[in-house]
């Protein structure tokens, strides 16, 4: 069966269960990172020399990174369904799950890491502020996207939706200003009906 190391409130681990949990596999989740440790043991470096979560073992197969963890197990387990199989709409879901990683969550993260891990009285306000606009400004550019079909990159649901759907939910559940972005608000509802994003991703932050 699918191993998957990870504690279950990273964001990164929850992209890889909600992926496991829309193709339906069935897989073996064991606790790694923060307060549960293993990751920094030579046995774990050793399968992630990063010491990062998630990591899996595919009968054998080791890969860390976790959206190259959910494109693996979507073209493996979901081609036509969750991972596009006509290469322009596999490339422009692609393009989504990078612009996550390069442009939203450098803002995402300081926010998040500020509020939600940090004390109060440490908190570097000046840079959740900052943050919080620029976050704003990208999901503007996901709103006026999210105005032209239902989910991220087209009219049904994709990998280009899971990444964003992390980090939509820590943007609605973080005491934060928000603008008003009605179509980003309609897809939002739309992951929130979803069993797996319920079961996995809908957790307190922590
Ligand atoms: N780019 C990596 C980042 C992985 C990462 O930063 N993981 C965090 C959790 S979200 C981690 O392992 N932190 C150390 C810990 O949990 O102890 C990925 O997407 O998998």
């Amino acid at each position: 069966m699918l191993k998957i190391w990870g504690r279950n409130n990273s964001i990164n681990v929850q992209k890889v269960l909600w992926t496991c949990g829309e193709l339906g596999l069935p897989f073996e989740r064991i606790d790694a990172g923060m307060a549960f440790g293993v990751n920094n043991t030579p046995e774990y470096k050793a399968m992630n020399p990063n010491g990062l979560v998630p990591l899996i073992d595919d009968d054998g197969f080791m890969l860390w990174e976790s959206h190259a963890i959910v494109r693996y197990l979507a073209r493996t387990h979901g081609t036509g369904n969750i991972w596009p199989a006509e290469p322009r709409n596999a490339a422009d879901a692609d393009r989504w799950m990078d612009w996550y990683a390069t442009t939203l969550w450098p803002n995402l993260r300081p926010v998040f890491w500020n509020l939600v891990r940090t004390p109060p009285e440490k908190r570097d306000m000046a840079l959740v502020e900052a943050s919080r606009k620029q976050m704003a400004a990208n999901f503007q550019i996901v709103d006026a996207e999210l105005g032209r079909h239902e989910y991220v990159s087209g009219n049904t649901f994709s990998v280009a939706d899971i990444p964003m759907g992390v980090a939509a939910y820590r943007w609605y559940n973080m005491a934060i200003e928000r603008p008003t972005l009605n179509n980003l608000d309609a897809w939002y509802a739309r992951l929130c009906a979803r069993p797996a994003f319920k079961q996995h991703c809908m957790l307190p932050l922590n």
